[in-house]
């Protein structure tokens, strides 16, 4: 187990944060993996997503968008320094799942498999198969990040992508806890048949990960009664803020403060945040794969991420996931999603006192 800090990252000579974008890495910065404090993972998986496919497409979506999004953080400061780099865009893992994504398809339009239907079964176990390759992509390339002492990250593709992730830091930060941000509990036990669903994501977590201590949901606000059932019955280690709790709470007189309190005191120390973007309100993710009214507001998210940083908890990883470009390329849902993701790297980046 390694916790040394990564070497200081090497900012090029001459480099300009307020000059237009000339890099071609995350933020047009040219920061290499090798000296970057935060290294992201790009997975453009998404073979389950049920209503409305694209995610897939979800990390160039970012990467572009991410071109315009100004180095300055009022919250955080200058992030960029701290080294952040993405990985290569992973072309087996985008053919990966297309395959997946084809065998997928049928079942999804006949509303999931049919018991004993022989070529549903097939399909299953094609793209079972292939969310297995795409965790041990992600656990792979997880340990490789974690063995340089970087902090590891990364960006869906579908709300499975990131399993292999929380599994590897639950191993080296047992009693890890989760900060969901989601629209909806993804604690269905399988959805449509399929084993590794963006709906199961962590109903796998919880029944497949013991070192995983705690999960705290937020914004949650579509749910199945046996997901409801699964938190209650999980003895406090799942634990729920509705959207709608949420905000009774402030129409009683709480602030967004604190709220955002109770929320951080509900985690342990070491903390990991999955970012669904559709926690948001709709208007920030027009073209995510299942999007609910209701919602937090960019502004809300931001308050909770610098809470949370100066809290006394650590961030020790996370990711961003769901993001899909619109038809026609329309890039909101990707300035969105950069805008969030800069966020996320700020808030972990001053959790661990490195910016
Ligand atoms: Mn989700």
């Amino acid at each position: 187990m390694k916790s040394s800090k990564p070497a200081a990252a090497v900012v090029p000579a001459g480099f300009d944060p307020d000059a237009a974008a000339t890099g071609d890495g995350l933020f047009g910065l040219d920061t290499t993996p090798e000296h970057a404090s935060v290294v992201v993972m790009p997975i453009p998986f998404d073979a389950t997503t049920s209503y409305r496919p694209g995610t897939a497409a979800g990390p160039a979506h970012v990467l572009q968008a991410s071109m315009q999004v100004d180095l300055e953080d009022i919250q955080f400061g200058p992030i960029w320094k701290a080294g952040v780099a993405i990985l290569p865009v992973p072309k087996s893992i985008a053919s990966l799942s297309k395959r997946a994504r084809a065998a997928a398809e049928p079942i999804i339009r006949a509303g999931g498999a049919t018991p004993g239907d022989r070529s549903h079964a097939r399909a299953l176990a094609t793209v079972n198969a292939a969310s297995e390759r795409v965790h041990e992509h992600v656990r792979r390339e997880t340990r490789g990040i974690l063995d340089r002492g970087a902090i590891p990250a990364l960006l869906g593709g579908d709300h499975a992508s990131p399993f292999g992730l929380i599994e590897e830091l639950s191993k080296r930060h047992p009693g890890l806890g989760i900060l969901q941000i989601d629209a909806h509990a993804d604690l269905r036990e399988t959805y449509e048949g399929f084993t590794w669903s963006h709906a199961s994501i962590f109903h796998n977590v919880m029944t497949r990960l013991p070192k995983v201590g705690k999960l705290v949901q937020v914004g949650i606000r579509d749910v199945g009664s046996r997901e409801v059932a699964f938190a209650k019955q999980s003895k406090g280690r799942v634990q729920t803020f509705y959207d709608q709790r949420l905000r009774d709470m402030q129409f009683g007189g709480a602030t967004w403060t604190a709220v955002c309190k109770r929320i951080i005191a509900a985690l342990p120390k070491q903390v990991y945040i999955s970012f669904d973007i559709d926690g948001l309100t709709s208007e920030h993710c027009p073209h995510t794969g299942t999007p609910v009214p209701g919602g937090l507001t960019f502004p809300e998210i931001c308050h909770l991420l610098e809470l949370l940083a100066h809290s006394g908890k650590r961030v020790v990883g996370f990711d961003l996931c769901e993001v899909a470009p619109g038809a026609r390329g329309d890039e909101w849902n990707g300035t969105v999603g950069a805008r969030v993701l800069y966020k996320l790297l700020g808030c972990t980046l001053r959790s661990q006192r490195i910016a």
